[in-house]
């Protein structure tokens, strides 16, 4: 099993997961500054031209951060961070989707249309002009995800799942590249806190 890593917060989401479960990555460097991501070679293994990519021992791929980890997830014996019952894995993907859909693809494509334009601009369809307007989205969803973490010690309940280092990874990244979290968001940043205490954070 090969996992085709580099910088960005995607990759490093399932380098904690997998940190969390004691799986080791056999990893190879992708340089996506360079653009290598988005060159034949690479496109062969995955044709979207993102890191990361996961190849099985039997040469199937499998991209795509959460697809990956609950692969990972399934793949090794002990405490799952999907869930251990129908109605847990239900609430680990539902909160895991809503972050995605209402608040991940949204910061990203903010900073993909903005600050990361240089970099991206070449690479996908921009839109610029959407930036500022996709970034104001995400934070309205924060009043929703601060009330979750008011009533309960993770996202999708009183553990630690997916859902929580999705959101982790891409709020660490995020506040790098210029957008925050908003600041009366106290159960937001106590939340994000431990998660950063974690070692796995440090994968
Ligand atoms: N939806 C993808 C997103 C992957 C992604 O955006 N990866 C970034 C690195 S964090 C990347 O490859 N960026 C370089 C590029 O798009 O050229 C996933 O879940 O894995």
């Amino acid at each position: 099993m090969k996992f085709y890593n580099s910088t960005g917060p995607n990759p490093r989401i399932v380098r904690m997961f997998a940190a969390e479960l004691n799986i080791p990555l056999d990893m190879v460097e992708v340089d996506i500054m360079a653009g290598e991501n988005r060159e034949a070679a690479f496109l062969k293994i995955n044709p979207a031209g993102q890191s990361p990519a996961l190849v099985l021992a039997d040469g199937q791929v499998i991209t795509e951060i959460t697809a990956i980890c609950e692969y990972l997830d399934e793949i090794h014996d002990g405490d799952s961070l999907i869930g251990d019952d129908a109605a847990a894995r239900a609430q680990t993907r539902r909160w895991t989707r809503w972050l995605d859909l209402n608040i991940c693809e949204l910061m990203l494509d903010g900073f993909r249309f903005g600050e990361g334009l240089p970099i991206f601009k070449d690479r996908m369809r921009c839109q610029p002009e959407a930036s500022d307007g996709l970034k104001a989205r995400a934070q309205d969803q924060m009043a929703m995800l601060e009330q979750r973490l008011k009533d309960h010690a993770y996202i999708a309940g009183d553990r630690i799942s997916m859902a929580d280092i999705v959101g982790f990874g891409m709020f660490d990244f995020i506040q790098t590249v210029g957008q925050s979290l908003p600041g009366d968001a106290i159960h937001i940043a106590a939340w994000f806190e431990k998660m950063s205490k974690r070692p796995s954070a440090s994968a």
